[in-house]
């Protein structure tokens, strides 16, 4: 499928709200691309798809996650962290992605993971300080992202491992080792 029919598709599957969020991810996403140097075209696919799942119903997610049989220990832990995995497969089944990187970029940008590659970074990051965030310390993790993608990610994992905490939330194992690892690359 090509990217207009791609952004067609994904767009009638969300609310205008997600769909702006995403316009924002694809273009921070290129941004940190070219500041990075990994390949933009990478990052705008991995963005465009990486919410397309977010608004499938429960049973739906449950049964692609169950039928892509990788990742089954994510349906142990809470639902918000299956739509990456749902839409890594939506993004190759129903839309034609091949390219490892791109899927992946969208089935861990919930989550992180131990040795995120730098597509995985990029899309984590964006997520997270696109221009339509707005929660307190974002425009810090914004200023880091000017310089340091590492010291933006700790950053970022940190305010989200809080937020967990405060919400008294169950931390996935992922997100821990993703922010464990960070914290060693950078020592
Ligand atoms: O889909 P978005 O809202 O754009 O952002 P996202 O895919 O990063 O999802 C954010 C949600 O996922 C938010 O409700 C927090 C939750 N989340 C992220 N990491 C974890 C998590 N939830 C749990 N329980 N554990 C995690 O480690
Ligand atoms: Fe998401
Ligand atoms: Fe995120
Ligand atoms: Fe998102």
């Amino acid at each position: 499928m090509n990217r207009d029919a791609i952004i067609t598709s994904v767009q009638e599957q969300m609310p205008e709200r997600r769909w702006i969020h995403t316009l924002g991810v694809m273009k921070t996403a290129v941004e940190l691309a070219d500041r990075f140097g990994a390949d933009p075209a990478k990052a705008d696919l991995a963005a465009i798809l990486h919410d397309v799942a977010k608004y499938w119903p429960v049973d739906r997610m449950l049964r692609v996650i169950r039928e892509e049989g990788l990742f089954l220990e994510v349906l142990e832990h809470d639902k918000e962290l299956w739509h990456a995995h749902a839409g890594a497969y939506a993004a190759q089944r129903d839309y034609g992605v091949t390219d490892p990187e791109v899927l992946d970029a969208i089935r861990y940008h919930t989550s992180g993971r131990a040795a995120m590659t730098l597509l995985e970074r990029i899309v984590w990051l964006a997520d997270l300080i696109e221009p339509g965030r707005d929660f307190p310390g974002v425009d810090r993790i914004r200023e880091l992202a000017g310089q340091s993608l590492e010291k933006a990610l700790i950053a970022g994992f940190d305010t989200t491992i809080v937020f967990l905490l405060e919400k008294r939330k169950r931390i996935y194992p992922l997100t821990v080792l993703a922010r464990n690892d960070l914290i060693l690359e950078e020592a």
